[in-house]
This record gives C-alpha cells, structure tokens and sequence, in this order.
C-alpha cells in the first residue's frame, strides 16, 4: 500500500521500538516516570519554554492549552479552516465553555493583521472577553503552508497591545521550523503555548507535548487530569517521543522534497490542478478539473484499488501527505496510478 492519506499513519521505526522496549517507568501522576519527564525537558528546552506536558494527542493538547489559558464565557479568535476549529469535535465550547471567533485564513495560512484587531471584542458588557489569539504551523488545510516567523511576531506585538494571549497548534511545528530553514525554537518564540505532535510526521506511536511557562504548565497539567488524560507509565510512549525528537526531524526535508516531487508530476498530468501550488512542507493538494468525468470519490476508489490511498477533502479534491514511509517509488507508483485513473480506464 502506498499510504498518502496522512503522516498520521506512519509506524514507530525499529530504534522506536526498541526505546520502548528498555524504558525506564514509573507512575506519571505522580510525577515519576523519569522517561516522561525526559522527555518534557526536552521539548521545553528545544522549544526555549520552561515546562513540558506529555498528552495522549495533538487535540488535548490544544484543548488542554486553551483550557488553561480562557475561561468559562471567554473568547478565543482563530482561522475560520483552523484544526481547532473544523476537527476537534468544538472541545474547546463543549468542554470549556470558550467561544470561538472565526477569522478568514489567509490561503498562505496567516489571518490579516487589520481582520485580527477587528476581531478583538472591545470591554462592552455585550461581547464576551477576548482572551487567546490561536494560530496554526504548518496549517493543514492551507496546504501546509510554513506561517513565517515575522507573521508570529506581528501578531505578537498586536496581542501585547490588548493584553491577549498566543497559542500555537503546532502539530507540525517542526515541518514549519525545516520548510522555513529556522530552529524551531524560533518559529515556537512569540507564542505563550505551543502543542506540538510526536506521531504525525515524526512518526512515533502515540502523543503530542504541549510547552510554555511553568505556570501555564501547572494549569494545563490540571486541564489534561480533568480530560482524562493523566496516564501512568506513560514513559514507554515518551520513549519513542525521544527518539523521534532525536532523530526524525532533519529528515522531514526529505518528506517535503517528495511532496514538491510528487506535486509537479501530478500537475503536469491533464485534468489535475494543483490549485495551492508547490507545497511548503509535506502535504499536497490537487482538485480534478471539469474534463474529468470521475468524481472525486471514484477516482479514490480507483486509485484504492491500486493500492494507493489519498485522502477526499471536498467533492473532487484530494490531499496527499508524505512522510517517513514514501520513498522515491511510491511516488512514482502514485502518479502512474493517477494517469491510469485519469486515461478512463474507470469508466
Ligand atoms: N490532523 C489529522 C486529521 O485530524 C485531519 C490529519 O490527518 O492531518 N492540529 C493539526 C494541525 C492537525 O493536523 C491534527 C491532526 C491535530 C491538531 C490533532 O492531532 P491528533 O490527531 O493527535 O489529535
């Protein structure tokens, strides 16, 4: 199978495996599993924040951080295709009672500057408080687009002005940090909170850390124990969280060398559009043209039957996501099983 449907899917590697297999435990709620806190360090420290929290997913930590951050009644603005808003199942309403404030995403994934100060609720009995301005890095349904760190500083200077909060969805934080060419300390800098995720591009099995101060630490650390998401001998998970955060992240230019690959195969192939051009990271997105008589759920159909699986994120538009497991050939395979698709053999 060459599976293109999301980073989400790649398998612990063998080194993974075997750092779980000898990791050191103990019981995470009460503070002592020595792999975890390894692990918290870590990220804290390559992220330039005081405090680590391993959590089991990209979505409690981004739940767990706006938790910590607002509450009951407050108001946080993000883009109207933001993660947090289409895909976390409105946690942050349901669970916290926090409003959302939908801005329009900029296709390169920022929200203008001018839109975002509109947004800002002024102190009127009539609006709830604004309290957390979310931005997303790399932002998934703007094509993976790398938010450069100049935009998070200008969003910094406008959140200082009303005394508001940053945080970052950074499930791939560190695919921003390579497409831009800057540590990812940097990229993570203006933000008070960062949620970053293990198992997507850098291929661990299970988990996602959130990073601030350590006092925001202490409060999302409350919010994850109210989620349920207080594990215990967590550290065989963290383990392989190390070793990702060892070793997966130079790499992640390869994935984004073979999205920019397969991307420019797929748009020389007649009645595909790449409509959010060459991609910045790993993830590529075409939509079929009105010459092509399939819709987009057969021409899945189709290449499933070929054994390449993408995923349907509109009627007739795809998105493909590289990572760890695409080689050079399974993007070769990808492309001949889109032509094939697309010569008729379909219909
Ligand atoms: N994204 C998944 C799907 O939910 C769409 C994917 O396949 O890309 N933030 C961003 C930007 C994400 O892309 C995701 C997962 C999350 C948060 C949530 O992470 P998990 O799945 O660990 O809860």
């Amino acid at each position: 199978m060459i599976d293109l449907r999301s980073d989400t899917v790649t398998l612990p590697t063998p080194a993974m495996r075997d750092a779980m297999a000898r990791a050191d435990l103990g019981d995470d709620v009460y503070g002592e599993d020595p792999t975890v806190n390894r692990l918290q360090d870590m990220a804290a420290h390559m992220l330039g924040k005081e405090a680590g929290l391993f959590v089991p997913s990209g979505t409690m930590g981004n739940l767990a951080s706006v938790l910590a951050h607002c509450g009951r009644g407050d108001e946080v603005i993000l883009g109207h295709i933001a993660h947090t808003f289409l895909y976390e199942a409105g946690g942050i309403a349901a669970l916290g009672g926090v409003h959302p404030r939908t801005v329009q995403n900029q296709p390169d994934g920022t929200l203008a500057l001018d839109d975002l100060r509109a947004a800002i609720r002024s102190d009127d009995a009539h609006f709830p408080p604004t309290r957390l301005i979310a931005l997303e890095n790399t932002h998934n349904r703007c094509a993976g687009a790398a938010l450069p760190v100049e935009y998070g500083q200008a969003v910094r200077a406008l959140a200082d002005e009303f005394g508001l909060k940053m945080h970052l969805d950074g499930a791939r934080l560190f695919n921003a940090a390579v497409a831009l060419g800057v540590p990812a300390k940097q990229v993570a800098d203006p933000f008070d909170s960062v949620t970053f995720c293990l198992s997507k591009a850098l291929c661990a099995p299970v988990g996602s850390v959130v990073v601030g101060s350590r006092e925001f630490i202490h409060r999302a650390h409350r919010a994850r124990k109210q989620l349920g998401g207080g594990m215990r001998q967590a550290g065989i998970l963290a383990a392989a969280g190390i070793v990702a955060l060892e070793t997966m992240v130079e790499r992640l230019a390869e994935d984004h060398a073979r999205a920019q690959l397969l991307a420019s195969q797929l748009g020389e192939l007649p009645g595909i559009m790449l409509d959010s051009g060459m991609p910045q990271s790993n993830m590529v997105y075409v939509t079929l043209d009105d010459s092509v008589r399939l819709t987009g759920k057969e021409m899945q159909t189709f290449l499933a039957g070929r054994g390449v699986l993408i995923g349907l994120v509109a009627p007739r538009r795809f998105r493909l996501v590289t990572h760890y497991w695409i080689d050079d050939a399974a993007v070769v395979g990808a492309v001949n099983a889109f032509r094939e698709g697309l010569e008729g053999g379909v219909l």
